[in-house]
């Protein structure tokens, strides 16, 4: 007999739905089922549908069902990287010809994922400031679209743009609403509530959490989009490993309570690095900061905090950006982000190298932080000691 978990908070579903002990045996954590393939009792008749790993596996099963129930969609789909599932988005819903309205601060392998491999196929984009509704307008009447691709909070500027209004200004178009709800994770936002017609994740940040795997995930409430998105899944092929599912059954499993840590942290943090502008800090941003411009859609859209990442600009240009992002002890200079320890880089020189000299070039004075869940203050004295040793430069 399956539990209903609907109606249990996101704390309880996060370490109850889709782990059902193993009926076999009462595993209490679900078994890693490494196999390729499956015993069938008589020919073209697989038991429950196990019939080869590439098309369904129990243990990636258990991780989709528990990322649904803690997004509150009805399908979500694992994949092998972030970008993968993003790709099975796109070329699910593309086609030559369609327009794709893009964020104007978004994860450069999106950017180049779209630019280099979708634009050479016959798909056009139009990058817009998303988190500007009259942007999306006045887009919106000049061009036609089939796609807006949105991040929020966004990398690495975390901007924010209002999912519900967007997607009603979309939907009156009959434009499909994407949201990449990587920095959010499903412990602070929920797109689908909202509007969007389908979230994506890299997985590889909050949800994995602890940077030891690669993965990607979708999530709809679409039947329609579910059964195409698991048709290209099949036939493309980009799927996790049995490992690779289990152990972020096991991160997505303390979500919650890392997210509330992330923000608590994150905020501390933020509101230092403020009281610090124009004492080697120029613009810090971060949506918790009433000083955001997009704090009250933040705030409305996003529960229980707001999340885990920071960006700075430093006085001093790209020089002093680059050595604050080399003098820090805790922070790790390195790419990626969501983790429980800090990490700090450079996006114009790392994450987002390939939106260089395009309209979402970053600037080159950013910083960008992923506050971990160490100790607030511990973090803040290693910022401290490195903003000292940029300013002595
Ligand atoms: O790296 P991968 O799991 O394929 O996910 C790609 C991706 C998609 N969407 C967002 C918002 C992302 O931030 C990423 C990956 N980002 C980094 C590696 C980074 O350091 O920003």
């Amino acid at each position: 007999m399956t539990i209903d978990y609907s109606k249990d908070a996101i704390a309880t579903r996060a370490i109850h739905a889709g782990q059902e002990p193993d009926p076999m045996t009462g595993a209490v954590v679900p078994p890693i089922y490494m196999t390729s393939t499956f015993k069938q009792p008589h020919v073209g008749q697989p038991i429950n549908g196990y019939d080869y790993s590439r098309s369904i596996n129990p243990t990636r099963n258990v991780f989709d069902e528990q990322l649904a129930s803690i997004e509150g969609g009805k399908h979500a789909l694992a994949f092998s990287s972030g970008l993968a599932a993003i790709d099975v988005v796109l070329r699910s819903i593309l086609r030559p010809g369609d327009r794709v309205m893009l964020g104007n601060d978004v994860y450069g392998g999106t950017y180049r994922l779209l630019s280099k491999v979708f634009v050479p196929w016959g798909v056009e984009i139009t990058t817009v400031d998303v988190s500007d509704l009259a942007a999306v307008n006045k887009a919106i009447n000049s061009e036609s679209f089939k796609l807006i691709w949105i991040e929020t909070p966004s990398n690495p500027l975390l901007a924010i743009t209002d999912i519900e209004a967007t997607a009603a200004i979309a939907h009156e178009h009959g434009i499909t609403v994407v949201v990449d709800n990587t920095f959010a994770s499903p412990a602070l936002q929920h797109p689908l509530e909202l509007g969007a017609d389908i979230v994506a994740y890299s997985t590889t940040k909050y949800i994995g959490g602890h940077s030891d795997v690669v993965g990607g995930a979708v999530v709809t409430n679409d039947d329609d989009l579910a059964a195409q998105f698991a048709f290209l899944q099949n036939s493309a092929g980009a799927v996790p490993s049995p490992f690779d599912s289990w152990i972020q059954i096991r991160g997505l499993k303390t979500l919650p309570l890392r997210m509330q840590r992330h923000s608590e942290n994150a905020m501390a943090i933020a509101r230092h690095l403020e009281s610090l502008k124009g004492k080697g800090i120029d613009e810090v941003w971060y949506p918790g900061l009433e000083s955001h411009p997009g704090h009250e859609i933040a705030a409305r859209q996003m529960h229980g905090g707001f999340g885990g990442m920071i960006s700075v600009q430093l006085m001093g240009g790209k020089a002093a950006a680059t050595k604050f992002a080399e003098s820090t002890r805790l922070f790790t200079l390195a790419e990626s982000l969501g983790g429980v320890e800090s990490l700090i880089e450079h996006p114009g020189a790392m994450t987002h190298a390939s939106v260089a000299g395009t309209a979402n070039e970053v600037p080159d004075n950013l910083v960008r932080l992923s506050v971990g869940i160490e100790d607030a203050n511990d973090l803040i004295a290693d910022l401290d000691q490195a903003l000292a040793a940029t300013l002595a430069e």
